[in-house]
């Protein structure tokens, strides 16, 4: 590919094993934005993917009209601004927004990237996400999934794997958050 070569409408290049571009993919169909899927192989990465996310070279990659975009979580956000007005994935109150921001940050960090201290953040999150949203579901923006609920959720094809990791059952009680997102996609 050259960078004269013009993409047109939305394009994802991701592997079909990645939480994080599932991620990118629950959104835009949340939203009903169609898109083309560029399955990428890691192992030998494609030219695109290089010269898309020079930095980082890893999928998931979005393209919106002439434009790469990289890393999951700045997708999400990018996807919800652009089609604003479609299943708005975070709330309109901005100490709200902010909280959601917050939170799926710390999942990020600290449930999906550590491996020893993976358990004990995922009780630190769901204590944190109970009470910042005592009577809502922190997964939902309202009536449709929300932003937490879309990172979430995009793990839960790896909860066998990572209940391998930990030696531990994480889905215990209906109330886990885990079990939310295993549900899901029930
Ligand atoms: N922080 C990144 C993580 C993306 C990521 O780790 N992608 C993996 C696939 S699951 C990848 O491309 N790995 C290739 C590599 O590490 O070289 C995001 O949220 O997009």
């Amino acid at each position: 590919m050259t960078s004269l070569e013009k993409f047109e409408g939305v394009k994802i290049l991701g592997t079909w094993t990645s939480p994080f571009c599932l991620r990118v993919e629950l959104a835009l169909n949340l939203k009903g934005i169609s898109y083309e899927y560029i399955e990428q192989d890691l192992r030998n990465k494609s030219p695109l993917l290089l010269q898309l996310n020079p930095v980082h070279k890893k999928a998931p990659v979005l393209i919106h009209n002439d434009k790469a975009i990289s890393e999951s979580l700045i997708i999400l956000e990018y996807i919800d601004e652009t089609w604003q007005k479609i299943a708005p994935l975070v709330p309109e109150n901005a100490y709200k927004k902010a909280l959601v921001r917050f939170w799926a940050d710390f999942f990020e960090r600290k449930v999906i990237e550590t491996t020893i201290e993976f358990t004990e953040n995922l009780k630190v999150f769901e204590h944190g996400v109970q009470k910042d949203f005592e009577g809502e579901n922190p997964f939902f923006n309202g009536e449709i999934p929300g932003f937490l609920g879309v990172v979430v959720c995009s793990l839960s094809s790896w909860i066998k794997v990572l209940e391998m990791v930990s030696g531990e059952r994480l889905v215990v009680t209906e109330k886990t958050c885990v079990l939310f997102m295993a549900s899901c996609f029930q």
